[in-house]
């Protein structure tokens, strides 16, 4: 039976740090409705995404369920950024019936002190998509990718404080029910982020190997 690894966690755990290295190592591919609407380019979702606020459940959830019908997906796949409602939990559960894939939750859990630091200096190369941070993982040359000299490194608009805001509020209030669900049926595990992050990877392959 394939895996369906759901990596949740509030906004700047580490979901997108994590879902990298599980693709580069365990070639499970990276799901990332963030990164898929951001992708999209069209101006109504953008400005959406940079007020901090979801985007419709209609809209994201034919996002993930065209996604996951591709290829790729046959032996398993990691949702990074989804569900955060309880309606994309209920279509998840219909999804992985369908598909016969098994669902495992972990919630990276990082204090929201720790959280506003980690989005308001996270700097992205839009190249590799290599994700750095101005206070605790600087590229060797300021504002520059370490593996792509040419490319300047990029901020998310919706990485301003004032917008980092709004985004760890929407996940209080939309997203932590859906911990509660997966809590309450058994399938929630939970791992420390603050640590680095190979210690948190170690942590997520030990999940996935017992
Ligand atoms: P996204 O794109 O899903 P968020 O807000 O959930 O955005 P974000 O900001 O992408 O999540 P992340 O992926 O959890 O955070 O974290 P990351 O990028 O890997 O790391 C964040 C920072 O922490 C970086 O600076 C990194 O260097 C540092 N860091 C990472 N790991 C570690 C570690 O182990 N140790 C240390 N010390 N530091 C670390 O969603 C954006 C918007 O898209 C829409 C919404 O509008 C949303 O606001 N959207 C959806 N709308 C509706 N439904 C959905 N399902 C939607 N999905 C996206
Ligand atoms: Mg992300």
């Amino acid at each position: 039976m394939s895996k369906i690894i759901v990596l949740m966690g509030a906004p700047g755990a580490g979901k997108g740090t994590q879902a990298r290295l599980l693709q580069e190592r365990l070639g499970l591919p990276q799901i990332s409705t963030g990164d898929m609407l951001r992708a999209l380019r069209a101006e109504d979702i953008h400005s959406t995404q940079t007020s901090g606020k979801l985007i419709s459940d209609e809209v994201v959830i034919r996002l993930v369920r065209e996604r996951t019908e591709q290829d790729d997906c046959k032996h398993g796949y990691v949702l990074d950024g989804f569900p955060r409602t309880t309606a994309q939990a209920e279509m998840l559960e219909k999804l992985a019936a369908a598909q016969s894939n098994e669902l495992i939750a972990i919630l990276v859990d990082v204090p929201t002190e720790i959280l506003e630091k980690r989005l308001t200096g996270r700097r992205n190369c839009p190249v590799c998509k290599e994700i750095y941070n101005a206070y605790f993982k600087p590229p060797r040359v300021d504002n520059v990718c370490d593996h792509h000299p040419n490319a300047q490194l990029e901020r998310r608009s919706d990485d301003a404080p004032e917008k980092v805001h709004v985004r760890l509020q929407t996940y209080e209030n939309q997203t932590r029910p859906v911990l509660d669900y997966y809590r309450d049926s058994g399938r929630l595990r939970t791992i420390d982020g603050t640590r680095e992050r190979e210690a948190i990877y170690k942590d997520i392959a030990a999940i996935l190997n017992s």
